[in-house]
């Protein structure tokens, strides 16, 4: 890991950070091209495009009821069993986020308020490849089922063999998926954003992916609603001298054996105690089924920070913004308040990343690459949409009516001051004038 020792006066600039950010011009002008293809040749350019790049040729898009059921039946009970524990889990969770439409009654007889609906429809992009994970199903498809979106469709690449991961549709299944199909890339979001005969397109998109699919998220963002573009994955650990180096070292590992671009942050108050977690690091690398992938994350992209008080560590926290942050401190809630940017906070030594990954309720989509200075968790909230209410009486347009005739008369608009002045003159006519 770089390391980088802040002095007693040293403040933490983010020009510490390697970021690289979320713009990739090469896979915008691929993505570009693809989802025009898909635009214009809609089946014919996804059976294509799944050739080219998954190297298999699908001639059913859609996966079937058998084809779910004999992915139910071929994952391990236990498997399932965790599965449906974690959707649950995370039902309660988002069941909390859920907002009511509310009124507020104004008093002079006008009605204002919001009316919340849920999204129609959304497609949620589930990678291959590495990526590889059921629970992301879950964590985009149970709070969309919370939220009341009807139809719930997933895409996902197929392997070689044409086949799908069998957990993946199991999951699909345990969260209330609707339709899945074998697309993947960019091509799906172009199938999802602007329809095919085989795939009826959505309202929103939500998902990870790699550079293409985030390309192509951005490339259709406006058509129709996407969440967030997600970037490499990040942790930061901030450690006082009562954590156990090799906890804070397998916690760093949880995050960096995702993917040699992970980013891992550990803030620190001694050389000394920095040593012992890279020393107990590479000791925990041995027995790692993906010792290439977190060690090539943890030198490249790894950054320690060490610092002189808390006062610096949580400035430095608040620099990174990182999504997901464990504050392996005596008194980790007393920080709590002084935490600006984390897309996740995770408290005390009892609170591995890992159980915010599956298990613990909370979504794992989290914002990214320093987003969480503006940006929030994935929730129920990104798949609603919200409607104003406006109603008024004689007597509330009788109050309001002369602020309205002000403005739209300044602005050089005879019609909206007129829309007005016309009902408040049936109104005297009728001798209910104010
Ligand atoms: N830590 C990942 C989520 C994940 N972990 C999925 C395991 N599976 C990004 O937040
Ligand atoms: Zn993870």
């Amino acid at each position: 890991m770089r390391r980088v020792v802040l002095g007693p006066n040293d403040l933490f600039s983010a020009s510490l950070i390697n970021r690289t950010g979320a713009f990739n011009a090469s896979a915008m002008t691929a993505a570009t091209a693809i989802v025009e293809q898909v635009r214009a040749e809609g089946d014919a350019a996804l059976r294509q495009l799944t050739l080219k790049f998954d190297g298999v040729e699908v001639e059913q898009l859609r996966v079937s009821e058998e084809e779910i059921a004999a992915a139910r039946a071929a994952v391990a009970p236990e498997t399932l069993a965790a599965l449906q524990k974690a959707a649950d889990q995370i039902r309660e969770f988002h069941e909390r986020q859920v907002e009511q439409s509310w009124f507020f009654a104004r008093g002079d007889g006008a009605l204002v308020g919001a009316k919340i609906t849920p999204l129609d429809s959304v497609g949620i992009y589930v990678p291959g490849g590495r990526a590889l994970y059921p629970s992301t199903v879950l964590m985009n498809a149970v709070p969309a089922q919370v939220a009341g979106v009807r139809r719930i469709v997933c895409t996902t690449p197929p392997t070689k063999s044409g086949a799908l991961d069998p957990a993946i549709l199991a999951a699909c299944d345990i969260a209330g998926v609707t339709e899945i199909y074998k697309v993947g890339g960019a091509q799906a979001i172009g199938a999802l954003a602007y329809g095919t005969a085989s795939i009826a397109p959505v309202d929103k998109i939500t998902g990870p992916g790699n550079a293409f699919v985030a390309a192509a998220k951005k490339i259709v963002s406006g058509d129709v609603g996407i969440d967030m573009i997600a970037g490499p994955s990040e942790v930061c650990v901030v450690a006082d001298f009562t954590a156990d180096p090799k906890l804070v070292a397998i916690d760093l590992m949880a995050q960096a054996e995702h993917d040699p671009l992970a980013a891992c942050y550990l803030v620190c108050f001694s050389q000394d105690y920095a040593d012992a977690v890279e020393a107990a690091v590479q000791r925990h690398l041995a027995d790692s089924s993906r010792a290439d992938i977190t060690q090539s994350s943890l030198d490249n992209e790894g950054l320690c920070v060490v610092c002189e008080t808390m006062a610096q560590a949580l400035e430095a926290v608040n620099v990174i913004a990182p999504e997901h942050l464990e504050l392996h401190v005596a008194d980790a809630m007393d920080l709590l308040g002084a935490i600006r940017n984390a897309g996740a906070i995770f408290l005390g030594a009892w609170t591995p990343e890992a159980v915010g990954d599956y298990v613990a309720g909370p979504n794992h989509t989290l914002p990214t690459g320093g987003t969480a200075r503006w940006a929030s968790p994935l929730s129920t909230d990104d798949f609603v949409k919200k409607s104003s209410i406006i109603q008024y009486t004689p007597a509330a347009l009788a109050r309001d009516g002369e602020t309205v005739r002000t403005i739209a008369t300044h602005e050089g608009l005879w019609a909206h001051a007129r829309s007005v002045e016309l009902r408040l003159e049936e109104l005297e006519a009728q001798g209910l004038g104010a």
